[in-house]
């Protein structure tokens, strides 16, 4: 049963991912339609990119508009929408100063430049000496230097050389933080929550302890919130449930409305000194089209109390989950709608996935035995009890079909 839309995909591109066999044509809210006019609920929202649900009306609305008034410039410029973004998503989150990009790996790339150069120039650290400590089981993209921090050997095999100046520590103790950090280390860059490494939410309290032990021995605190931020999580953003303030802040996806590549480093004034003109910067980063979508992304946000939602539909979700009846699910956790269903190894999370994809529900595994539930914030009760309802279906089917075979 070869779909031809999909041949041609695999003999044109590159076969660096390996998708379910559907093929989706449209999308509203939280569903999406295939090429034979099949509705599914989207549980991945495009790893939280697609926050607000797809095609936002209002959000369709500013950037049809934009895009017909001014789309690119570039940063040699002013234009009449960045300021009023970046003034909304400082007042919002409390931080001083913004830095746009487009993608979350280029907003992290500035993440640690900015740390590098504030080490050097603030702190005192010798030239090209810097350290920067990450985490076990850390995802922060796909450039060479962010792979180069990463513990999953096939984000690097074949990638090297990486540059030099990384730390990995073990994720959830702040003691591994405080014994490696040294005179030299600039910054720990750290995610409130793990989501490729499994949705790990890490022990409470973890990260109020790493801000006092950043903060003991000056290293900047940068949170990565590109996928937990943005009301992911039930908060505006992660860390914020351990009422801490990271030094810096990095976030992505939800910031374009499911639109477009938005992202922004924020951080105080300090430390955004550190740039000068030439020093970094982007042909994209900053454009009035993004600027105006990311702005109407944190109107729709607030005003539609996505927030609030996340929470409760969030807790409502997990309590349903957890009731689901199968003696494969062995942990059900995150926060918000960033919820983590771990599957007994026994069985492939990825053919759960498949089954779930002929019941209507969008998902993949992650960490393979972890199965994503990450649906637009916007998504109701209703909604949730029938996605619940198409679960139970589909386990109750394993569990018919393990029986079986036993
Ligand atoms: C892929 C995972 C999610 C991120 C955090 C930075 C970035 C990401 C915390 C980089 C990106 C992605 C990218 C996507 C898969 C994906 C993912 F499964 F790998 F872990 F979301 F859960 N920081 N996450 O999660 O942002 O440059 O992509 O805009 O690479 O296949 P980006």
């Amino acid at each position: 049963m070869s779909n031809p839309i999909i041949e041609r995909e695999l003999s044109y591109g590159a076969h660096n991912y390996e998708p379910l066999p559907v093929v989706l044509v449209r999308g509203e809210g939280v569903h999406v339609w295939d090429d034979a006019g099949n509705r599914y609920i989207d549980m991945m929202s495009a790893y939280s990119a697609v926050s607000h649900g797809h095609c936002h009306p209002r959000l369709v609305r500013v950037l049809q508009e934009q895009a017909g008034k001014l789309n690119i410039v570039s940063r040699a410029f002013y234009t009449d929408k960045l300021g009023v973004f970046l003034k909304k998503v400082c007042d919002l989150t409390g931080f001083q100063s913004a830095l746009p990009m487009n993608t979350g790996a280029e907003a992290v790339e500035t993440a640690l430049k900015a740390a590098r150069k504030w080490a050097y120039t603030c702190k005192g650290v010798p030239k090209d000496k810097a350290e920067i400590i990450a985490c076990a089981g850390n995802f922060h993209g796909r450039t060479i230097t962010i792979v180069g921090m990463s513990t999953v050997p096939q984000y690097k095999a074949g990638f090297g050389p990486f540059p030099e100046g990384f730390k990995v520590i073990p994720y959830g103790d702040a003691a591994q933080l405080e014994n490696a950090i040294t005179s030299n280390t600039a910054a720990f860059l750290v995610e409130p929550i793990i989501g490729e490494g499994g949705i790990v939410v890490p022990p409470a309290g973890y990260l109020k302890a790493c801000a006092e032990i950043c903060k003991k021995h000056n290293v900047l605190m940068i949170c990565d919130e590109i996928q937990t931020g943005l009301g992911r999580t039930g908060k505006l953003l992660a860390f914020q449930h351990e009422g801490i303030k990271p030094d810096a802040v990095v976030l992505g996806k939800a910031l374009g409305g499911g639109l477009l590549p938005v992202s922004l480093f924020l951080s105080s004034k300090e430390v955004m000194s550190v740039f000068t003109p030439g020093d970094h910067g982007s042909t994209f980063g900053g454009n009035p089209l993004a600027a105006a979508v990311g702005n109407a992304a944190l109107d729709v946000l607030i005003e539609e109390k996505l927030i609030e939602r996340a929470e409760k539909t969030g807790a409502y979700f997990q309590q349903q989950l957890k009731g689901i009846p199968s003696k494969l699910i062995k942990d059900v956790r995150g926060k918000g709608l960033l919820i983590g269903l771990e599957i007994d190894e026994s069985y492939p999370a990825h053919d759960i996935c498949l089954k779930l994809l002929k019941h209507g529900i969008l998902t993949k595994e992650t960490h393979h035995t972890v199965i994503r539930f990450a649906p637009p914030l916007i998504i109701s009760e209703e909604q949730i009890d029938a996605a619940v309802k198409s679960l139970q279906e589909v386990f109750a089917d394993i569990e018919a079909e393990m029986k079986v075979k036993q």
